[in-house]
């Protein structure tokens, strides 16, 4: 069996940590132009001002990131870089990326629509042409190759003005601004992209939270994402009237859960991770309304959701065609006191003694992805694609090169896993490695933290002349594709 004959081969991207161009092209910010560079010791920033000019930092707390008092707004402060707005320059060089991914053979190139470079605040009437010309071109340079695009509309980056004056994704004003922002995409690049992803990792907003945060985050918590829900189901139904052809994802952050011990109530605690963590959001967005279980969730935390009888009905017609998730890691999850944690940004649990960790402290667990994969594809049964998956890590430039002989082992166990996975009889239809090209990271806002097939020479102190070229995995990853991922062998 092994991956079909029109499996898609590629890699990922996401507009706030790639596209860079952050004021040019009449685009407007995004908050991740006002968060701060870190490390996985020192949390990235926020930087704003408050009502009497008074400059404030504070640590960016991940999917709640409104500024605290009336008044205030976000503010560019002397001493601090700002990664996320150059990023590693799509904007200026998509041309040559885009002819090193048709090099390596790609199939698929998976990006994302900068919200506010077609909206530039999110409320505007008409969209910003510069903008929707610039990816316009983009999806012609792709189709030029045979690239196929899977677009994500919304990749961690509302319009600043949103976030400032509305009070970002728990107020459900949001809706209709996204919803016109989905409806001009569908319809702009009609015939250009035909796959979409709705909300990236979007189960992001309650499986980070730990359960000690007060009932007042949980509500706003919950709410943000039913507010996502409801756009997101609305944006699938308007996408399908667009253009039936349309086949319009989900998009999960897929962390395989197991329980640390033998303990019954180890297993029961390990299920209750992947309702909260995993299906609460999947089960929405595949069959259209919330799972028995979302009863006791809400309960634990006193939160009372605004849901109309119009949100449940958009729900049911929104369904997607497509379950997509994100791979990096397993997580042991035990309800034992003094068992020693991993630490590592954006990771908790507890150290599983069978696995190696990344230098971030990401559990690599190969066998979790076929995991999780025969478990959500049983759940679901729509076809599903691993939309990010791979290695970040320090590479060393020689003479011109990278060899990076880690990331090639990397990636092979974890190919060899969908290859057994396809065989169990999941209908996996892509794969698309994260950060195929070096690009800014979500967590900690390092450049240092690479991913890429393709370098980029740009640095965490925003040096660097940004030329690029292929490290030794991306010539490996070639004859993978070349070969339909049979040929794994190592140069
Ligand atoms: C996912 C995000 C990506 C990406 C990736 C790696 O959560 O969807 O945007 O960045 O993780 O994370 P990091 O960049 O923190 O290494």
């Amino acid at each position: 069996m092994g991956f079909k004959k029109d499996f898609f081969w590629g890699g990922a991207t996401a507009a706030n940590q790639y596209e860079g161009g952050w004021n040019e092209g009449g685009r407007g910010p995004a908050l991740t132009d006002y968060t701060t560079g870190g490390s996985v010791k020192e949390s990235r920033k926020v930087t704003w001002v408050d009502k009497d000019g008074n400059p404030h930092v504070t640590d960016q707390i991940p999917f709640n990131d409104t500024i605290p008092e009336e008044g205030a707004h976000y503010e560019t402060l002397d001493g601090y870089l700002y990664p996320n707005r150059e990023a590693t320059d799509f904007y200026h060089h998509y041309k040559e990326d885009i002819a090193l991914f048709a090099e390596m053979g790609f199939k698929m190139f998976r990006m994302s629509i900068s919200w506010s470079r077609i909206y530039p605040t999110g409320v505007e009437e008409e969209p910003n042409q510069a903008g929707i010309e610039f990816y316009r071109n983009v999806f012609k340079e792709l189709r030029k190759y045979n690239i196929e695009p899977l677009v994500t509309i919304w990749h961690f980056d509302t319009p600043l003005y949103l976030e400032e004056t509305l009070g970002d994704w728990k107020n459900r004003d949001l809706i209709p601004l996204f919803v016109k922002f989905a409806r001009t995409c569908f319809t702009e690049f009609k015939g250009l992209v035909k796959y979409w992803l709705t909300f990236n990792e979007i189960n992001n907003t309650v499986n980070f939270l730990p359960d000690q945060m007060d009932d007042l985050y949980y509500q706003e918590a919950y709410q943000h994402l039913h507010n996502q829900f409801v756009a997101s189901a609305k944006a699938v139904k308007i996408g399908h009237e667009i253009d039936p052809e349309n086949q319009i994802g989900c998009m999960i952050c897929g962390i395989t859960y197991y329980p640390h011990t033998d303990d019954p109530k180890d297993i029961l605690f390990n299920r209750y991770k992947w309702e909260k963590g995993i299906f609460y959001c999947g089960d929405v967005q595949c069959f259209g309304e919330y799972p028995v279980y979302a009863q006791k969730l809400w309960d634990e935390h006193h939160v009372r959701l605004d849901i109309t009888e119009e949100d449940l009905k958009d729900l049911k017609e929104g369904t997607v065609d497509m379950y997509t998730f994100s791979y990096y890691m397993s997580q042991s999850v035990t309800t034992h006191k003094g068992e020693e944690e991993t630490k590592g940004n954006m990771s908790t649990g507890v150290r599983n003694s069978h696995l190696v960790y990344s230098d971030w402290g990401w559990a690599l667990d190969p066998t979790g992805l076929q995991y999780s994969l025969e478990k959500l594809y049983d759940r679901y049964r729509i076809p599903i694609m691993v939309v990010e998956n791979g290695l970040g890590a320090f590479d060393e430039v020689e003479d011109g090169k990278v060899h990076d002989d880690y990331r090639i082992d990397y990636y092979i166990p974890h190919i060899k896993a969908m290859g057994d996975a396809i065989d169990n009889g999941v209908d996996l239809i892509a794969y698309t490695t994260w950060g195929c090209v070096d690009v800014v990271s979500a967590g900690t806002g390092e450049m240092r933290k690479r991913y890429g097939f393709i370098y980029v020479d740009k640095h965490d102190d925003g040096t660097g002349d940004m030329h690029r070229f292929i490290k030794d995995s991306g010539y490996w990853y070639k004859k993978v594709i070349e070969s339909n991922g049979t040929d794994l062998s190592k140069p």
